[in-house]
């Protein structure tokens, strides 16, 4: 083992997350405020920004000294733990190590690479870290090279929502801004887990709950970030140890039955309505929005009134009476916001949560009003943005008649393949070349067993990086790792120090501008890299000049500003005011003429579980989940302070009752196999049982471990997000 990292002036570079003269924090999407704190930051964004700042190295003499194969058999934590990657490497298969190159030769082989390949066959993936300048030319170079494959981190988090909400509200995006939770009078919480994933948004939740707002929540786990805070902020409660009540109402209810707790919700809501209107008294519903901003109610009300309270009660485990506890105290707020996660847009009928989202919204006119609205939260720092700017496989999504005309070439106007659909192509073989901007595709992705013997058959693979992950260690023909700054470190070029931006989880830009040294002198801005990787491999244009926009990243902005005038016009402008600049939202401003029917539309869901399959006696519903101690498949270790978990992540949470009738005991060792129809094994092995308040029927185990359970073709429909919350396993003796 060697040492723990030794962050490089750690403490100087927390003082500058998240300020405007700043750098945006690599981890979370949580909005980033005007006037933020002195120190804008959490737990896990420190973490985050200490394990970019690392001492350690991971450099060609450490490639020298293993073999791929040999690095296959280590953890995750050791990979990553070996530090900052610092060379541009060539995987060599004779030898079966990485062997440093040089810039200029990488790219003019992977240029020769890509002229060789179909470009519908090559994919460009985008984790979602980069900025909106790297994502812009990312998407850019992808589609004059010749392709619409642009899958990104958020087909497998929040697609669900980009569709969802689309369909009901015209926006892809929340509503939510960060001044709404200064007024809002309810807060429901679905699905996510705030305490561990986006802790800076416990900011906002902590004066609400100390205002007596109620905040309602409804998680199959407890969750200690869910229950209770400690402010960071506050002296006077760090040094007593004492800590504000955050949930109000916790709703422990069964994974993937939310749209049956929310049908309950609207049901109650509904039917108090009809009473309400029989006898003359209060309405519950705001009929005056329904009927000037909305289509699909009445159609909506039938569904919810035939609804079946036992069928809603057997599904979610919750009672009529809790549901309708909710109900009422949301029908007595004026101003509701709904904040939801992976615990809704993870599942079969992810895409249906969300429209249940809206639903349960607009039945009290809860969109465009002061302190109200949806807010999904968000995952990596800008994934928001990389859709803004055009990473998305379809077409319609990307303004393609602008490209044309402000770049002279002809844009691919089929659709891409997605996240799924890439993977698909790969155990097909159609996809035969596969750039990542960072991430760990691999890692990341359903069914990792069967993804990584189908990778070995890719001709080209080029991983844009930080550092080491499992996925640089699958190899295909031709493999490349190439090293990038990260956003905390001093980016200089050509025309000196440059910014870039991100786009939070409240749709507001910020600059963001590093001032570390950079870890090592040989590595590139992830912008020179997606340069030099379009030059090698485009015919030259003037209009796109890869090399001016390196030297200078306005240059950038303002083709941004070119091709989206309507959020970005003066973009270098609108960046020197303080605490960034809004990318309009119409359905905030009650505009919903984006939808199909030209107002914000109830749909109707079409079954009451979004899992997707049906209940049996010993199948159990897998929720992937992260720990406190990790930011996606990035391990910073193995305790999961919040869960009490501390040495392992091979655990697998489980009620108590359920572990007694499963004639097992807390601790017992078990392996868990998927049941699909499909002939394929999915088996994961040596996972310790640990007694844990869920509710019976439903387990949680940990994410990237267990993706080798979730099947491929397991997910959203739709939105083809991978179905990782819930999953049917059996139990299995281990081996
Ligand atoms: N520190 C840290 N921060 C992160 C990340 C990280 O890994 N570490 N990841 C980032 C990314 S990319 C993302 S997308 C976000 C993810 O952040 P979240 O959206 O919070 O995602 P998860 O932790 O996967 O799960 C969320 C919660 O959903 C609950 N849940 C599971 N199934 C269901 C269900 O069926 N219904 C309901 N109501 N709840 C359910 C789980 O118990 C859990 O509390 O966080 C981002 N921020
Ligand atoms: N079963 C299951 N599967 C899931 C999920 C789940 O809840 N359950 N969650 C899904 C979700 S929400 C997401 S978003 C995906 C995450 O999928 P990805 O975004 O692909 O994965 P990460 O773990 O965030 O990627 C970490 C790697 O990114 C690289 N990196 C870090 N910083 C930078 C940088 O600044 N630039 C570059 N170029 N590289 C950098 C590092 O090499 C690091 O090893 O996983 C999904 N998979
Ligand atoms: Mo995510």
């Amino acid at each position: 083992m060697r040492e723990e990292p030794n962050p490089v002036g750690l403490g100087a570079q927390l003082l500058r997350q998240n300020k405007h003269d700043g750098f945006m924090c690599v981890s979370c999407a949580w909005a980033k405020p005007g006037e933020p704190h002195p120190a804008e930051l959490c737990e896990n964004g420190a973490k985050a920004t200490a394990w970019d700042l690392t001492r350690h190295r991971c450099t060609p003499e450490f490639f020298a000294g293993h073999t791929l194969t040999e690095l296959r058999t280590w953890p995750d934590f050791d990979l990553e733990r070996q530090g900052r990657l610092t060379s541009p490497m060539r995987y060599d298969p004779v030898s079966d190590k990485y062997v440093r190159c040089e810039w200029d030769d990488a790219f003019a082989e992977i240029g020769r690479e890509l002229k060789a390949l179909d470009p519908k066959s090559v994919v460009f993936y985008a984790s979602g870290r980069a900025s909106l300048e790297t994502s812009y030319m990312y998407a850019l170079f992808a589609r004059m090279y010749g392709c619409n494959n642009l899958p990104d981190s958020s087909n497998m988090c929040h697609e669900s929502t980009s569709v969802g909400l689309k369909q009901a509200l015209g926006a892809p995006v929340g509503t939510v801004k960060l001044e709404d939770f200064e007024h809002t009078d309810c807060i429901l919480f679905f699905g996510q887990n705030v305490g561990s994933n986006s802790p800076r948004m416990l900011h906002e939740l902590q004066p609400c709950a100390k205002r007596g707002v109620p905040i309602i929540t409804f998680n199959p786990l407890r969750e200690r970030g869910l229950e209770e805070f400690t402010n960071p902020q506050s002296p006077l409660q760090m040094a007593t140890g004492s800590s504000t009540s955050i949930s109000t109402q916790y709703h422990q209810l069964r994974a993937g039955s939310d749209t049956a707790a929310m049908t309950g919700i609207c049901k109650h809501l509904i039917e108090r309505d009809d009473a309400a209107t029989a006898a003359g008294g209060p309405l519950v519903l705001d009929h005056a929005f329904i009927r000037d901003y909305t289509s699909g109610f009445e159609e909506f009300a039938a569904f919810c009134r035939a609804a079946d309270w036992s069928e809603i009660e057997a599904e979610t485990s919750l009672t009529r009476g809790d549901i309708e506890a909710a109900a009422e105290t949301y029908a007595q707020a004026k101003a509701a916001i709904l904040v939801y996660g992976m615990g809704l847009t993870q599942h079969r009928f992810g895409v249906q949560n969300v429209h249940m989202v809206c639903n349960l919204l607009l039945l009290r006119g809860n969109i465009g009003k002061p302190g109200a609205g949806a807010c999904p939260v968000r995952g990596h720092s800008n994934v928001q943005g990389q859709r803004t700017v055009g990473i998305t496989e379809r077409p319609e999504l990307a303004p393609l008649d602008k490209l044309a005309t402000q770049f002279g070439f002809e844009p691919p106007r089929d659709k891409g393949r997605n996240t799924v659909e890439a993977c698909e192509g790969i155990l097909s073989g159609d996809i035969r070349g596969f750039v990542g901007l960072g991430g760990n595709f691999v890692r990341a992705i359903p069914d990792t067993d069967r993804m990584e013997e189908a990778w070995r058959r890719l001709r080209l693979s080029v991983q844009v990086a930080t550092k080491l992950n499992r996925s640089h260690l699958i190899p295909g023909e031709v493999t490349y790792l190439l090293p990038c700054l990260s956003r905390i470190e001093r980016d200089v070029q050509a025309g000196g120090p440059q910014t870039v931006t991100m786009e939070d989880s409240t749709s507001v830009i910020h600059p963001s501008t590093g001032d570390v040294a950079p870890s090592s002198v040989e590595l590139l801005s992830e912008i020179s890299i997606v340069a030099g990787l379009a030059k090698a491999t485009l015919t030259p244009n003037p209009k796109a000049d890869w090399t001016a926009w390196t030297a200078d990243y306005s240059r950038v902005r303002d083709a941004i500003a070119e091709t989206y005038p309507q959020w970005f016009a003066d973009f270098n402008v609108k960046l020197e005011r303080p605490g960034g600049f809004y990318r309009a939202n119409k359905a905030r401003e009650r505009d919903f003429s984006d939808t199909e029917t030209g107002r914000a539309t109830f749909l109707k869901p079409q079954q009451l579980s979004a899992t997707g399959f049906a209940d049996k006696p010993g199948l159990l519903r897998l929720m992937t989940l992260r720990s406190n101690d990790q930011f996606n498949t990035t391990i910073y270790g193995y305790d999961d302070r919040l869960r009490d978990v501390s040495g392992t992540r091979n655990v697998v949470f489980m009620n108590p009752t359920d572990i007694a009738q499963f004639g097992l005991s807390d601790g017992a060792v078990i392996g868990l196999a998927t049941e699909l129809d499909d002939a394929i094994v999915r088996e994961k092995h040596g996972l310790r049982v640990f007694a844990y308040d869920v509710p019976r029927g439903c387990i949680g185990a940990y994410y990237p471990e267990c993706n080798v359970l979730v099947p491929l073709c397991h997910h959203a429909e739709e939105s083809k997000v991978p179905a990782g919350k819930s999953v049917p396993v059996r139990i299995i003796a281990t081996t």
